[in-house]
């Protein structure tokens, strides 16, 4: 068991808190950038920066336009887009990704600028499976390494590739899902670093290092070099994992971790999110979780990211980068230009059990918040909805003077509770609670629907156990949504108001 990296408790993770899996990383100059799997979601792929590894911004999302990311209700929850890696070389910034549904495959894009505007897809028909990365070796050529582990030569701006993948490395003896490889250059080694053992409990992180980028590699002795599997560290399923040196020659890791709650198994509810861990050489192999003395790890790690509400007045003509819509987001049924300060959501489908619900949400980033919006149904029908897959959602929508709190688990779909609102705009919220008590079958926390009055006081219509939004009961690879929906009809929405609460 390699040594417990305690740096994954300190109060700055998750760096990236919310439904943000698969980091990939890079630094240019002193800026480093992030990208993570979006899966169902438009737009895909969002892209965040940072000055210091803790601290990051959403500055967009690379795929943002149809051209680039076509998601139709032919792509179930939990497939799209997976597991990009991002590289700079050559002055640009590259971004290659596997859509998982077919006629997807994986795609290759490029930047002069992260924020974007990215390219087109550059096809990859020659790659196969999940999890490509890149990597260009001393003469310029570019190696595509993919899960399994096995490796192709690729021309990175025509998409062609050479040969047949050749094995690597499948990692650890007995760890299944060898995947999520990364290659780099370090000192006189090439480093293999993969995930292996799934990206549930028995996630870790393996590394192997080669005179060449195509190996032969040699596997670290201290593998797993990170796993919490088997411990009762609060962070589990550490894995998925990318390196990056800081401009002072310190080395760090980003990995994805969740941190499940509640009594027995645990259960967590905001997806895979994306933690920061030190990382030393010894011996010419890097150890995680320890702060490197020479050179010394500056002290700001440590500072605690501030915790920020966030309120939109939907004022502006685009929505912000962290707005996510479910396959594709039509203006025709998303706009803010409608009604000026409002945000507009025309119904296509019906409820929140289709795949095509017209919603804009943003990730549950907190382990307890409080959502509040104020909502004109006008002649529609449309709400809040807390929402982990097509089958695993809760929501409290209006139409018609009721206000009602619905729920679907599974096959179940359930009116749990409803109340009379007066006609016109009305304030609707939800509260995730911790939950009310603490024992082995306990849930990970409470979801408390209701509707504000004038006067401003909360009335309570009904409090639901939030383990039936978890991944542990819905599967899949995504966390919760908070969302705003129209099911019928247009709707429109004033503001939409998002308080973390000091959990
Ligand atoms: C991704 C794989 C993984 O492709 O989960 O945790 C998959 N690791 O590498 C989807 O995010």
């Amino acid at each position: 068991m390699p040594e417990q990296p305690q740096f994954l408790d300190t109060v700055a993770n998750p760096v990236i808190p919310g439904f943000h899996p698969d980091p990939s990383v890079c630094r240019v100059g002193d800026d480093y950038y992030v990208v993570c799997s979006s899966f169902e979601y438009f737009p895909g792929i969002p892209v965040f920066h940072s000055r210091d590894l803790v601290h990051w911004t959403q500055i967009g999302n690379a795929l943002d336009r149809p051209s680039q990311l076509r998601l139709t209700a032919e792509t179930p929850s939990s497939g799209g887009i997976y597991a990009p890696t991002l590289r700079h070389h050559d002055g640009r910034f590259w971004l290659i990704v596997t859509h998982v549904t077919e006629g997807g495959g994986n795609m290759l894009f490029t930047a002069g600028d992260p924020a974007g505007p990215w390219s087109d897809p550059v096809r990859l028909p020659g790659v196969p499976g999940i999890d490509p990365d890149l990597a260009w070796d001393e003469d310029g050529t570019c190696w595509c390494t993919v899960a399994g582990v096995s490796q192709l030569r690729l021309d990175p701006y025509t998409g062609e590739t050479f040969g047949p993948p050749r094995k690597l490395w499948s990692g650890g003896a007995r760890a299944k899902a060898p995947e999520a490889p990364h290659l780099y250059r370090v000192g006189d080694f090439w480093y293999l670093l993969i995930a292996e053992g799934g990206t549930e409990r028995g996630h870790g992180v393996s590394i192997a290092r080669g005179r060449t980028p195509n190996g032969p590699f040699e596997p670290c002795p201290a593998n797993p070099i990170l796993t919490h599997r088997g411990t009762d560290h609060p962070i589990q399923n550490t894995g998925h994992a990318d390196l990056v040196q800081g401009p002072d020659g310190s080395w760090w890791m980003l990995l994805l971790g969740v941190r499940p709650r509640g009594g027995t198994p645990g259960w967590h509810v905001l997806g895979r999110e994306t933690f920061l861990a030190p990382v030393r050489w010894v011996d010419d192999w890097p150890v995680v979780g320890e702060v490197s003395p020479n050179p010394p790890a500056p002290a700001w790690p440590l500072v605690p990211r501030p915790v920020e509400a966030v309120r939109d007045d939907f004022g502006l003509a685009e929505l912000g980068p962290q707005w996510i819509s479910l396959r594709d987001r039509p203006a025709e049924h998303c706009t803010t230009k409608e009604r000026a300060g409002w945000l507009t959501l025309r119904a296509r489908g019906g409820s929140l059990d289709e795949p095509d619900v017209v919603l804009v949400g943003r990730r549950q980033q907190h382990l307890t918040c409080e959502v509040r919006t104020r909502i004109d149904p006008a002649q529609g029908r449309g709400g809040l909805a807390v929402r982990l897959d097509e089958e695993h959602h809760y929501e409290i929508e209006v139409s018609e003077g009721q206000a009602r709190v619905l729920s679907r688990v599974g096959p179940l779909r359930t009116v749990v509770g409803s109340r009379p609102v007066p006609p016109g705009p009305v304030v609707l919220g939800l509260r995730v609670c911790d939950p009310p008590s603490h024992g082995p079958r306990t849930g990970p926390d409470t979801v408390v629907f209701g509707v504000e009055e004038p006067d401003g006081t909360f009335t309570e219509i009904c409090a639901l156990d939030g383990r039936y939004l978890s991944t542990e009961v819905a599967g899949g690879f995504t966390g919760r949504v908070i969302a705003m929906y129209a099911s019928a009809g247009t709707v429109h929405f004033d503001w939409f108001d998002y308080q973390p609460l000091g959990s």
